[in-house]
């Protein structure tokens, strides 16, 4: 099969993935509408074709967050996405660190920081969730540091888990989940970490010390639920800044006084993001929300985007509505599902490519100078 696009490597994934570990990446919550605007709003952001202006030369290169990147990329947080490949987490970040741009663990992985950290010649970054237990919150960022993580992406917009109706048909959800069902009717009811995959199972790396022997899909799901902070607040996370001395990125905004909170906390950087279409169905894309965003805080912290981005074109488009980095979801996640790490380097390169097209085409030579001049 030929990975040329985005499209190629999900069709891919498609192929190769149990329905339930491809419904879970694919899927989105409530209709979907907020998941698929994310991807069609970007789609129709006209740029302007300018020619004849000498684009022999285009660099990508960038510096995030005090490190010289090959783009403005990164591989964001996928929880679980170590299912799609054989020590998934740890084949993606080499890929990342190969390609000369960062990976994001998430706190839900199946490869824990240490092996990540171990497998990957780069410093890597880690997301945290906010969890009920301060006292977990605090032994990861002491992992991370201990593995030196270089940048913190602390996710804001999962107080609760988004109702995902495929999900909840899959098995991966829900109390009386059929997959659940099923598996435990077989004796195997951790067998869903594996499912055939490769031939062994699957446990949560970083969630070993809270999960204990209980590895199946309903234990992981359960804690996730049980777990995840409804009641934190903006002033709450003053220890956070003061625990983490590394660059502190605020994931999940979409409202520019959420951006100055972020600002006014001391944070490096904020993600704008609705979650790829996960929480909250009907909330702005993140195309749509980032202009606002960025008149309020550009400038004051380092502002990254995702949320429906598939091409290098849609990275060009993010960083002309004012991101200055973007970070990838599905788009890797399901590379790494058609073709391993070498999937990964291979999305990564096609990326590299598509953003050299867009930016010879609307004749910017370095990424400082992708703006709103290139729009249409
Ligand atoms: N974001 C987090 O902050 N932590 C996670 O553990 C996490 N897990 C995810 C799992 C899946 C399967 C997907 C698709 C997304 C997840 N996200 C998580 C959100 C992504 O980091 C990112 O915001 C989103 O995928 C961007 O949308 P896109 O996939 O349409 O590009």
């Amino acid at each position: 099969m030929i990975l040329a696009s985005s499209k190629d490597f999900r069709r891919a994934a498609q192929r190769r993935l149990p329905r339930f570990l491809f419904d879970y990446i694919d899927g989105g919550a409530y209709d979907e509408r907020t998941m698929h605007t994310n991807v069609s709003d970007l789609t129709e952001i006209a740029l302007k074709q300018r020619v004849l202006r000498d684009v022999s030369k285009i660099d990508l290169s960038t510096t995030l967050f005090g490190r010289k990147l090959s783009m403005p990329v990164a591989l964001g947080p996928v929880g679980i996405s170590g299912m799609c490949a054989r020590r998934g987490e740890t084949q993606a970040a080499l890929a990342a660190c190969n390609a000369g741009v960062p990976f994001t663990l998430s706190t839900v992985s199946i490869c824990s920081l240490e092996e990540v950290a171990k497998g990957c010649p780069a410093p890597i970054w880690f997301q945290l969730y906010v969890i009920r237990d301060r006292g977990f919150m605090r032994d990861m960022l002491a992992r991370a540091k201990a593995v030196g993580v270089q940048a913190l992406v602390f996710t804001v917009d999962m107080p609760v888990p988004g109702a995902r109706y495929r999900d909840a048909h899959s098995g991966m959800s829900g109390r009386y989940a059929p997959l659940q069902r099923v598996l435990q009717a077989m004796g195997k009811p951790g067998w869903a970490w594996d499912v055939g995959l490769h031939g062994r199972p699957h446990s949560l790396g970083n969630l070993a010390s809270v999960l204990g022997a209980k590895s199946g899909l309903g234990d992981y799901m359960g804690w996730l639920g049980a777990n995840f902070d409804p009641a934190i607040r903006w002033e709450d996370l003053d220890w956070l800044r003061q625990a983490w001395d590394g660059p502190l990125i605020i994931k999940g905004i979409l409202d520019p006084d959420d951006a100055k909170s972020a600002a006014k906390l001391g944070a490096d950087g904020i993600v704008v993001s609705n979650h790829g279409g996960r929480q909250l169905d009907g909330v702005l894309s993140s195309a749509r929300a980032l202009p606002a965003i960025a008149d309020a805080v550009k400038g004051k912290l380092t502002i990254l985007a995702d949320s429906g981005v598939r091409s290098g074109l849609d990275v060009v488009r993010l960083m002309a509505l004012g991101a200055e980095g973007v970070m990838l979801g599905r788009a890797w996640a399901f590379a790494l599902a058609a073709n391993g790490g070498a999937g990964v380097s291979q999305m990564l390169d096609i990326f590299a490519k598509e953003m050299r097209v867009a930016m010879a085409l609307t004749s910017v030579c370095n990424v400082s100078e992708i703006d709103r001049s290139i729009l249409a």
